[in-house]
């Protein structure tokens, strides 16, 4: 994080909105302010006029900072589920090389040193399922993403904490090694499969990961097989997975344009660290 990008993510940040007055006119205004606090500065379009009092209560969408970096699976998640509740993201791009993680200021946002991080308005918070379940119940108000219905709440929870606690697991203990120079361990992969096996298995009978509706545990699920796929785990011995990953890749919102970059990315990355291996 350079000081110009801190500076500008502290700062009150400013967007441009259609603005309706009582009487039915039309200006373009610059807000300036937090999520919660817009206040009008100017009217960029009609000139300068001061702003009728009623009008101040309005909620104005401000973006949330989200504290990444490309490539990262996790992030991912995040940036799927703000797409899907079409929310509007400040990416702020972390340097893991310069440290930026562990400096202070960084450090007050999540003491975890991990990404993603958001700041909304004040409150931070990491982990991405959490901040996943966050978006959608502060933002997503009866949206289908996270089911209010508590059996299928818990079946997306259930989901979302198989991924966390084996499937990401065991991909870590498999590749992480080899991406520090081991060679691959047999057990270690098989393991892996086992859990690849278990997801097939869960999306046995399910058109998404739970039920007939995309949830936040589709978009994290694909975040993450998305990533195992560049690091070239063949899927074709999962034919659930493969008829459930193709659904999503093309009915998540703005999958393909929040992806395609950052799975460039690992790609390039995972031949050059696997290729250690030699
Ligand atoms: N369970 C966490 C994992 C976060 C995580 O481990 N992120 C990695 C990058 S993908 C990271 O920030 N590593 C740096 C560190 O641990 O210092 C989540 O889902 O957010």
């Amino acid at each position: 994080m350079d000081d110009a990008t801190r500076n500008n993510s502290a700062k009150m940040r400013s967007t441009i909105i259609q603005f309706k007055t009582i009487n039915g006119a039309y200006y373009l205004v610059e807000l300036q302010g937090t999520r919660s606090q817009a206040t009008v500065c100017c009217f960029v379009i009609s000139g300068y006029q001061s702003i009728p009092t009623y009008n101040t209560d309005y909620t104005f969408k401000m973006a949330i900072d989200l504290y990444r970096s490309l490539g990262s699976s996790v992030c991912t998640t995040v940036q799927l589920v703000a797409a899907a509740l079409d929310l509007e993201l400040n990416l702020i791009d972390l340097n893991f090389k310069e440290g930026d993680h562990l400096k202070p200021e960084y450090l007050k946002i999540n003491p975890q040193h991990t990404i993603p991080a958001i700041v909304d308005d004040g409150f931070a918070l990491s982990e991405s399922r959490a901040i996943a379940r966050y978006l959608v119940n502060k933002y997503g108000k009866d949206s289908t993403l996270y089911p209010t219905d508590v059996k299928l709440r818990a079946l997306v929870d259930q989901r979302l904490d198989f991924e966390l606690g084996t499937l990401c697991t065991r991909f870590a203990q498999f590749f992480y090694p080899q991406m520090a120079g081991a060679p691959a361990d047999e057990a270690l992969k098989k393991k892996f499969e086992d859990a690849l096996k278990i997801l097939d298995a869960l999306l046995e009978g399910n058109v998404y990961a739970v039920g007939d509706k995309l949830t936040i545990a589709d978009l994290s699920l694909v975040a993450n097989v998305s990533t195992f796929e560049a690091f070239n785990t063949s899927l074709k011995e999962y034919p659930n997975i493969l008829k459930w990953y193709e659904l999503v890749k093309s009915t998540a919102p703005k999958y393909e344009e929040i992806t395609e970059k950052a799975l460039a990315h690992v790609r390039v990355k995972a031949a050059q660290l696997l290729s250690k291996q030699e």
